[in-house]
């Protein structure tokens, strides 16, 4: 942080109010020195701990994720805060612990906003200091207050949780509506040819993915049966919007621009951008042009594919000298899935790699991989460049970022380690609640407890352990990152002092949900 603080006694002399004017009257850029550092966070759907080639992938080649992580900090304990999207998603943005929120699970494509409009949040914070703020890919954190009109502006959304700016795609790849939404208005639509959304019955006369197998150019495996867009089968039923609906092989292209153009457009003024792409997550449909390039089919094509996302982007911040002064951060919102509910040969084609790398589990997991993922902070005029092993979790960017742009806001569950995450520090978390489908654990020090949970230990249709058993699970990480010893008949003394650390964080919430099935 010793670079920082003379940028940032300079900008309080400067005041406030100059930044607010700036975001207004776009006056010229102010010098370098002075300038507040940009915000970037990019944030995966579904990538793994493994991977990564510098997290120890051998199979796969990303170079340009890869660049990120050599050039600045990368923590080998950097969680998600969930096994799942829209409950990682809503603990970034908010610093609070999605078991807090009883909806904070995923969501289908007609939830309402989960976020309540007077929370505080990491963009709304960011605003306040002077920040232009975006979003450009996934959401999934939902939309509206119930009953969501695809043909009007779609509001609350993110425009109103504090991003300036969002071009988004509502929940995921493979849910309904497949079009893009700018600032609450579905992009391109026909009046004439309005868009029905419904989560529980199929329109009329619509083909579905389990009626017409024949329109399917993927097949769906689980789940992924209703409404068929560009031959692929969706999770839930869409008729109309037909100039709307996107075309899956040039997301990552689609996105990329949008996220490119907003840096291009905001280079002028301290911006925020969150870059939410939507790889390795299903359906997977590289571009053409990275078609096979991985030899792993289609989901090692979107990693090459996503890979190669960054690395343009990155290039684009450099292009407008921004990339000294820009704070990127790179990691995913939970861990790796091979069959996510098509077949798409990620399961036949996977070789010798290993998503979760040494870890077990994956989404949906309590085990280390459905949470612990690829965590890396890059800012290259300030971080030298070295690896943690601290505690770390991105509930923490809200209290972090907070401090490095000069607010005083706090967020109840997020904690200042920017020094941490500058490389200055090792000095991470003491703990950490994490969450898999609605069920939680603890990680202390080395460290994990997973208390007993009801439920099936396999989730037959991913094939992931699910991490639940019907007694007290105790691993120590440091000797046994593969989590195969359950120490907890070993190690009472040990199993004591975690369980009551943590009761004394979940508190009676907790009785209730250790009695929950598995979801
Ligand atoms: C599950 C879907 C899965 C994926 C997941 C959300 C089925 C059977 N499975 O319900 O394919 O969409 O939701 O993934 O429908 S996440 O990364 O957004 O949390
Ligand atoms: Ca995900």
């Amino acid at each position: 942080m010793k670079n920082f603080k003379p940028i940032f006694f300079l900008l309080c002399f400067a005041g406030l109010m100059a930044c607010e004017s700036s975001r207004k009257q776009t006056p010229e850029a102010p010098p370098e020195e002075t300038r507040k550092p940009n915000i970037v966070i990019i944030y995966m759907d579904d990538l793994g701990y493994g991977d990564v080639s510098a997290y120890g992938a051998t199979e796969l080649s990303t170079p340009n994720f890869d660049a990120l992580a050599n050039g600045g900090m990368k923590f080998t304990n950097g969680y998600a805060s969930s096994a799942t999207c829209t409950p990682s998603r809503f603990a970034l943005l908010t610093g609070v612990y999605p078991w807090r929120n009883k909806d904070a699970k995923i969501l289908p494509g007609t939830a309402p906003l989960l976020i309540d409009t007077a929370q505080a949040t990491l963009p709304k914070m960011l605003r306040s200091q002077g920040y232009h703020t975006g979003i450009v890919g996934k959401w999934h954190l939902g939309l509206g207050t119930g009953q969501v009109d695809w043909n009007k502006q779609i509001t609350p959304g993110p425009n109103e949780v504090g991003f300036d700016y969002s071009y988004i795609m509502a929940a995921t790849q493979d849910r309904v509506p497949t079009v893009y939404i700018k600032n609450g208005y579905v992009d391109n639509l026909d009046p004439n040819d309005p868009i029905e959304i419904n989560y529980d019955q199929n329109f009329e006369g619509q083909p579905t993915g389990k009626d017409n197998p024949e329109l399917l150019k993927m097949k769906w495996h689980h789940g992924h049966n209703n409404s068929i867009v560009n031959g692929i089968p969706r999770i839930g039923f869409m008729k109309g919007g037909e100039s709307a609906k996107w075309v899956d092989e040039d997301m990552a292209d689609k996105f990329l621009e949008e996220a490119k153009s907003y840096v291009r457009a905001h280079k002028d003024e301290p911006f925020f951008l969150y870059y939410a792409m939507q790889q390795p997550h299903v359906p997977r449909t590289p571009h053409p042009r990275f078609a096979g390039t991985s030899g792993m089919g289609p989901r090692g094509d979107v990693i090459v594919e996503a890979d190669w996302c960054v690395g343009e982007f990155v290039k684009t911040l450099e292009e407008e000298g921004l990339l000294e002064n820009s704070l990127i951060i790179f990691t995913s919102d939970n861990g790796p899935v091979l069959n996510d509910g098509y077949y798409d040969d990620a399961v036949e084609k996977i070789g010798n790699h290993k998503p979760a790398g040494p870890l077990r589990g994956g989404k949906y997991s309590l085990f280390e991989a459905g949470t612990r993922v690829p965590f890396i902070v890059s800012w290259p005029g300030v971080i030298q460049p070295g690896t943690s092993g601290a505690l770390v979790s991105q509930l923490d960017f809200f209290n972090s970022i907070a401090s490095l742009t000069g607010s005083d806001e706090k967020a109840p569950d997020s904690e200042n380690l920017m020094e941490v995450f500058l490389g200055e520090s090792d000095k991470g978390r003491s703990n950490l609640v994490i969450e898999a489908t609605t069920r939680t654990a603890l990680r202390h020090g080395d460290w994990v407890l997973i208390p007993p949970f009801k439920g099936p230990s396999k989730n037959e249709q991913v094939n992931i352990e699910t991490g639940t058993a019907p007694d007290y699970q105790l691993y120590n990480l440091q000797s046994d990152i593969g989590q195969q010893q359950n120490l907890a008949g070993a190690n009472p003394e040990k199993l004591k002092e975690l369980v009551q650390i943590f009761e004394s964080i979940r508190g009676e919430d907790y009785g209730n949900i250790k009695q929950l099935e598995l979801k």
